[in-house]
């Protein structure tokens, strides 16, 4: 039952099930793959899955945005979270609902009659992970679902957005009303960069969203693919943040802030100001000794859930960034993109 008062966030992005298992060289380069990377799979990675279930893969229930949105709710009162996406009609879409229901997320899925719920091969070797997926049902996402009475009246009564960029390849129509809705009503509207082939290969569809944004979440080589793609002439990532506070912007009621997270260096923030200076600030990490690593896929989820909770809850920007490293620091001492259970108190 959704709640009558609505979720004050609302996540759009593609349900996923991660299958992950620890790989090494060789299983890289059996399917092409960086050791640090996300994909879509084509033709020749479609074996990847069934290879990585022999080698014992566990099903994590991912989705980058979802496990944001599980992330914010875990720091967040009760009800304050809905995610937005499609899944097939299958044991692992029941799967991801529970999950998301467990986790206290209300989910409004599309439910695709013809397509298996979308999956991602997870290859983790050391502290890298390369992903690998295949979007099937998540591919389906239709605006129609989301201007649907009973989903868009949760947008309308939600004040906070947070997309995952990944979902440019997927429906940018249903991603442009959610802007328009948060620059028209001057609510927040928080995009991720996702991975480097979004700035690379969806270039027009980023640059259309980008202008909506309030708050820019991206790791330093998404802002490098970014700045390449642009042909900003510097890989330096104080000089992209503040390239990227400075885009342009719809709602002018809010100053841009582009948040850079990099691994165990400092997260690099850059906040506009009306004038057109930005601010450059850096937040040092909550630093866990290697050993307490038990993997890094979903840090950056995990990050960004943090700080969403912080944004939702009214917090600071330097709270809230607080709260995103705290968060990731946690979800990365756990097995794939979870956090700790029983639950901790930031
Ligand atoms: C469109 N693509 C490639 C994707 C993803 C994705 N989530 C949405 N769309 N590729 C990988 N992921 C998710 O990223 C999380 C870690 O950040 C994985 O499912 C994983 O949980």
């Amino acid at each position: 039952m959704a709640a009558p008062q609505g979720y004050p966030l609302l996540c759009l992005e593609n349900p996923l099930l991660d299958i992950q298992a620890r790989g090494d060289a060789a299983f890289l380069e059996k399917y092409g793959l960086k050791e640090n990377d996300a994909i879509l799979a084509e033709e020749q990675h479609m074996g990847i899955y069934e290879d990585l279930l022999a080698r014992d893969a566990k099903l994590i229930p991912g989705g980058a945005a979802q496990n944001t949105a599980r992330g914010a709710q875990y720091l967040l009162p009760e009800n304050s979270v809905v995610y937005i996406g499609c899944i097939g009609k299958d044991k692992f879409g029941d799967i991801l609902k529970k999950t998301c229901e467990e986790a206290g997320v209300h989910t409004e899925y599309r439910v695709d009659e013809a397509q298996p719920t979308g999956k991602c091969g997870v290859v983790i070797t050391g502290h890298n992970r390369s992903m690998c997926t295949h979007l099937a049902a998540a591919n389906e996402y239709k605006i129609e679902h989301l201007k649907q009475p009973h989903v868009w009246s949760l947008v309308e009564k939600a004040q906070f957005y947070y997309v995952g960029g990944y979902h440019l390849t997927v429906c940018v129509p249903a991603i442009q009303a959610l802007g328009e809705e948060a620059a028209a009503k001057n609510k927040v509207f928080m995009l991720s960069l996702s991975a480097p082939f979004i700035p690379q290969f969806f270039k027009e569809q980023l640059d259309s969203v980008l202008p909506y944004t309030d708050y820019i979440f991206c790791n330093e080589t998404e802002a490098r693919a970014y700045a390449a793609s642009h042909e900003w002439g510097t890989e330096d990532v104080v000089e992209i943040a503040k390239k990227l506070a400075r885009l342009p912007k719809k709602n002018t009621q809010r100053p841009r802030v582009a948040i850079v997270t990099q691994g165990t260096l400092p997260t690099v923030v850059g906040v506009a100001s009306a004038s057109g200076s930005v601010e450059i600030k850096e937040f040092a990490v909550h630093e866990i000794s290697k050993d307490a690593i038990n993997d890094t896929n979903g840090a950056g989820d995990a990050f960004a859930g943090g700080f969403c909770a912080g944004v939702v809850s009214g917090k600071s920007l330097d709270d809230s960034i607080d709260m995103g490293q705290w968060l990731a620091s946690k979800s990365i001492q756990e097995l794939g993109p979870s956090f700790p259970f029983p639950k901790q108190t930031y």
